[in-house]
């Protein structure tokens, strides 16, 4: 009998599911930060073995909108809630449950598919606490499994995936068995330049960068993979500190994402970074849909 089906990962912003994402399937497929707000899409991961297939859904973290990305963000999250079989509500496993956990159980007590609570981050656990948190997170719904998990160590994933395979129904092989993510290159491109955008700055400056490949192509007569970017900030003055001094931050982020562009395309890069201001794109419906983010 072969199972297969759709996991979604739904929590609050920054409680790691990306990072189980990508132990999932042992590969970068999401991006991550320590700043809360960072995935602004779904991303579909695959794992596929002899007798399963289980494709697991990344979703933005549901936090109370502030602008129109937000609101299209939490959205995403809720729809993705309603179109999978089994949904893991992850938290953090070191402190209590917050308000957010508390609206997001609130929320999962509407879907009809079963609810794994998934505790990470247990390397930052007391041992004290263990009992203690459990119980509180325990209390906030109905949940078919408990899973103590450090997405970061990889430490108990490979159980947390035999029960979720043993939730799926029969089904098809729904991707080819290479198939490891329904990401464009473009849009891996793009995330992996605002991911080490993130990294290097500070306040509002990771919630206001989008970054869009403008074009990717093979140079002629040579191996070199010439990608053209463009990335956006809301406001004037925040060219300046995307740019850094003497262009120094730029030329960082430039590098370092050159560096793993190579190692993930196999080619030489040529990455051409230009900075341009979309005022307050992340209020404007027409650009949320340029940017890739909203239909
Ligand atoms: N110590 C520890 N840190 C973790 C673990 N899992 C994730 N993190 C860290 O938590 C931070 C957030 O991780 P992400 O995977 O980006 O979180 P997210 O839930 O996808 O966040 P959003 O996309 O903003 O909703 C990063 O700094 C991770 O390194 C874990 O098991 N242990
Ligand atoms: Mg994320």
């Amino acid at each position: 009998m072969h199972r297969s089906g759709f996991v979604a990962l739904i929590g609050r912003p920054n409680v790691g599911k990306s990072t189980l994402l990508n132990a999932l399937v042992n590969e970068k497929v999401a991006i991550i930060s320590e700043r809360p707000q960072t995935t602004r899409n779904q991303i579909r991961a695959v794992l596929t073995r002899p007798d399963n297939q289980v494709i697991f859904i990344d979703t933005p973290g549901l936090h109370k909108p502030k602008h129109k990305l937000g609101s299209v963000m939490v959205q995403k999250a809720r729809n993705t809630m309603h179109e999978v079989d089994l949904i893991y509500f992850m938290v953090e496993a070191q402190h209590p449950p917050g308000l957010g956990d508390k609206y997001i159980s609130e929320v999962l007590g509407e879907v009809e598919s079963p609810v794994f609570l998934i505790l990470n981050k247990s390397d930052l656990l007391q041992p004290e606490k263990l009992n203690r948190y459990r119980d509180l997170y325990l209390n906030l719904g109905c949940f078919s499994e408990c899973f103590y998990i450090s997405a970061l160590y990889n430490q108990n994933i490979s159980k947390l995936v035999e029960a979720t395979v043993s939730y799926l129904p029969e089904g098809p092989q729904y991707y080819p068995p290479d198939m490891i993510t329904d990401q464009p290159e473009r849009f891996i491109a793009a995330e992996i330049i605002r991911e080490k955008l993130i990294a290097l700055t500070r306040q509002e400056i990771p919630f206001s960068v989008a970054v869009v490949i403008q074009e990717m192509k093979t140079r002629e007569n040579s191996d070199l993979l010439d990608i053209w970017a463009e990335i956006y900030v809301e406001r004037k003055s925040q060219v300046g500190i995307i740019v850094g001094k003497g262009g120094a931050l730029l030329k960082d982020a430039g590098s370092k994402a050159r560096q793993e562009l190579e190692a993930l395309f196999g080619q030489r890069i040529f990455l051409d970074l230009r900075v341009k201001v979309k005022r307050e794109w992340r209020n404007r419906e027409e650009e949320l849909r340029r940017l890739g983010y909203s239909d």
